[in-house]
């Protein structure tokens, strides 16, 4: 290997907390973390086009092995140049590794220690997943991350299963590294999983970092666990994991879970949450999340949030936004989507800018005092 192709630098540490400020160099551009990257799916952010993201600031996605796998296929975005040059986006790209996307969408499942067999939802084809299937597509997507494939089991297992199922993550994790075909250009991330037993995600820990991976996830959390139990075992995992790599909280980003998981030492998170709420019609603003479609807005010149700087909101106002929701107008979504996603990116360039000037703690305070101290 000539050179890594992610490097992680840490700029800066909080004194009073865990929160750490850094860089990720990627082949794709330099990432500040803490940072939020957005949802992409099907190899698009919904509703976005990529000059969109990159007005906004967002310096990397995320998109799916699962469904990019199934339509249209790793071979049809290899031709294209890999999803850089498919979806023409010219940021970074992290892809994840699916298991999670077949045991949330996929039918008859069936896992062992080589892989996992299951259903394609889209027509019921019966599929493949092991280690070595997944980094062969995620070596074709061409993601600058790529996630090992993981076991993702449910709030609620067993210890006994939560063992078992860890024993075979780890197994992949090494099977994944072997597997892996790009490691000059594609940097794998292992995932540590464990559920709420804190000796087993220690055991998670201690593997993984054997591997010297350049960068590790925490999985299985936000899985139907009460929150004050997510950031509890968070508080005690993150700081388990090595100094020098970047932590990846998987799945997990509402504005309060973004700061509590900073807190604890989290440098990235991806969520879906900002672009589906948004295509309901839901925003975020400084006083809270607000449903754009009720009828106290009907006549409400003014904008989606007064303290946002978005395009939408120096443009547009709630009653128009509202309208076009109501008339099911695509516009409509388009532009909740675009202030959300504009919302959770300002937020953490603000928390950035507050680790910088070791002040989080009093941010983090003065975000609530607006917001409200309620999830989400
Ligand atoms: N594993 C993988 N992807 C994920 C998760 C996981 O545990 C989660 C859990 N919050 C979201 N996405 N591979
Ligand atoms: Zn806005």
């Amino acid at each position: 290997m000539l050179q890594a192709p992610v490097r992680f630098e840490l700029i800066k540490r909080c004194s009073q907390t865990e929160a750490r400020r850094g860089r990720l160099f990627t082949p794709h551009g330099v990432i500040e973390t803490p940072v939020f990257m957005p949802v992409g799916t099907q190899a698009t952010v919904k509703t976005m086009a990529p000059w969109e993201l990159e007005e906004l600031g967002a310096g990397i996605i995320l998109s799916n092995t699962y469904h990019l796998h199934l339509r249209p296929g790793e071979d049809v975005v290899a031709r294209a140049g890999g999803l850089h040059g498919f979806m023409q986006w010219k940021g970074a790209v992290l892809t994840d590794s699916g298991g999670f996307q077949v045991f949330s969408l996929a039918s008859l499942r069936k896992i062992t220690d080589e892989g996992v067999r299951f259903r394609s939802h889209i027509d019921g084809s019966p599929r493949f997943f092991s280690p070595e299937t997944v980094m062969a597509i995620e070596n074709a997507l061409g993601a600058d991350i790529i996630m090992q494939l993981d076991e993702c089991p449910p709030y609620g297992a067993t210890r006994s299963y939560l063992e078992t199922s860890l024993q075979r993550t780890l197994a992949w994790a090494k099977r994944c590294k072997a597997a892996h075909a790009r490691p000059e250009d594609q940097a794998l991330f292992g995932i540590v999983q464990g559920g709420e037993h804190l000796d087993l995600r220690r055991r998670a820990v201690e593997e993984l970092a054997e591997l010297d991976l350049p960068g590790y996830a925490i999985g299985g959390l936000s899985v139907g666990e009460p929150k004050p139990l997510m950031y509890e075992i968070l508080g005690h995992v993150a700081p388990l994991m090595p100094r020098d790599k970047p932590r990846y909280l998987m799945g997990v980003g509402s504005p309060d879970d973004l700061l509590e998981g900073v807190e604890r030492g989290v440098d990235m998170f991806d969520c879906v949450l900002p672009t589906r709420i948004a295509r309901n019609g839901t925003v975020f603003t400084s006083a809270g999340k607000v449903v754009m479609k009720h009828a106290k807005y009907r006549e409400d010149f003014g904008p989606i949030d007064p303290a946002c700087s978005c395009r939408v909101c120096r443009t547009f106002s709630r009653a128009y936004i509202r309208h076009l929701l109501k008339a099911d107008e695509i516009l409509g979504v388009r532009l909740t989507t675009y202030h959300n996603v504009h919302f959770l990116l300002n937020l953490m360039r603000e928390i950035r800018k507050s680790i910088e000037e070791d002040r989080f703690l009093a941010f983090k305070r003065e975000f609530y005092d607006r917001y409200g101290y309620t999830s989400e």
